[in-house]
């Protein structure tokens, strides 16, 4: 196995790959949109994710599944932060997924521990110093623009080496904001600007994105590449909701590679998964 599971600051320490389970607030995202729009319906989502073996649960009120347009201001405040606010309160360790400075501010005041960030800073020039000012930590994604277009810019010679030195950079310009450097956590960014064989590429080779010397935070959930690779050469994939077995399978492998956490939409066959690649770490 590689090594690095390694520690965030601000959070729990838990003693194998970490589950966050997903809650997306949206009307439309490509796995599970419109399920959980309803506030009530979310919170509870949340948390039976947390009572079926969730370590955080991420609230989200923006799709960024391929071609997605951006939700407005309002629209997103409106649909995360009262899922925020009752996860949390129920003890919950709430991590929020957006691109904006101004939901990850008051998501934070609503409980939230970790702002999730698919743009790494660059979608909002607001969003690192208010994540410094606010001491949580912060998950930097791999990520080259917005959903609208992003998959013109999945070209890459080496896409390993070309996604860590961009990583790289993004974690040097977010610690030259103000941020904290053992609050963050990198993330390749699968399926973002990123074609089925890039993201195969980079799970292949996982260990070399330790070499950034952070916590590694793997979503492959329900991904398209998934999808590409169930279907074999002739077949059609199978919809998002049909490729759980698939996201567990994953989810070993990132846990095996040192992975700090995996992000998922089910997270029971991923919480087995976890424990398994423990048991077999423990036993080396
Ligand atoms: N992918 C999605 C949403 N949020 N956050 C991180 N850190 N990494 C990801 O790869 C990621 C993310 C898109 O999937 P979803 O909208 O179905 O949850």
């Amino acid at each position: 196995m590689s090594t690095l599971r390694g520690r965030v600051a601000g959070l729990p320490q838990w003693d194998r790959c970490a589950v966050m389970g997903v809650v997306n607030v949206t009307p439309d995202s490509f796995s599970d949109g419109g399920r959980w729009f309803d506030t009530g319906a979310a919170v509870k989502r949340g948390l039976d994710l947390a009572t079926g073996g969730a370590d955080l649960v991420d609230v989200g009120g923006e799709s960024t599944r391929p071609g997605a347009s951006r939700v407005d201001e309002d629209e997103e405040l409106r649909r995360v932060i009262p899922v925020v606010r009752g996860l949390a309160s129920e003890g919950v360790v709430v991590s929020v997924d957006t691109m904006r400075a101004s939901v990850a501010e008051h998501a934070v005041s609503a409980g939230a521990v970790l702002v999730n960030d698919v743009s790494g800073g660059l979608a909002d020039p607001a969003m690192v110093p208010v994540v410094a000012a606010a001491g949580v930590p912060f998950v930097v994604m791999h990520w080259r623009g917005f959903s609208a277009d992003m998959n013109n810019r999945a070209v890459y010679g080496d896409v390993v080496a070309e996604v860590v030195a961009e990583l790289r950079d993004r974690m040097d310009a977010v610690v030259a904001g103000g941020v904290d450097p053992e609050r963050i956590v990198i993330d390749p960014g699968l399926g973002f600007a990123k074609q089925a064989e890039h993201d195969l590429t980079l799970l292949a080779h996982l260990s070399e994105l330790h070499g950034l010397e952070r916590p590694l935070l793997v979503a492959a959930s329900r991904k398209r590449f998934l999808g590409r690779v169930l279907a074999g050469d002739e077949g059609s994939p199978p919809p998002a909701r049909e490729r759980d077995a698939a996201t567990a399978a994953v989810s070993a492998i990132a846990a095996r590679e040192g992975a700090w956490a995996v992000r998922v939409h089910e997270v029971r066959p991923t919480a087995d998964a976890v424990r398994v690649a423990r048991a077999v770490e423990g036993a080396v």
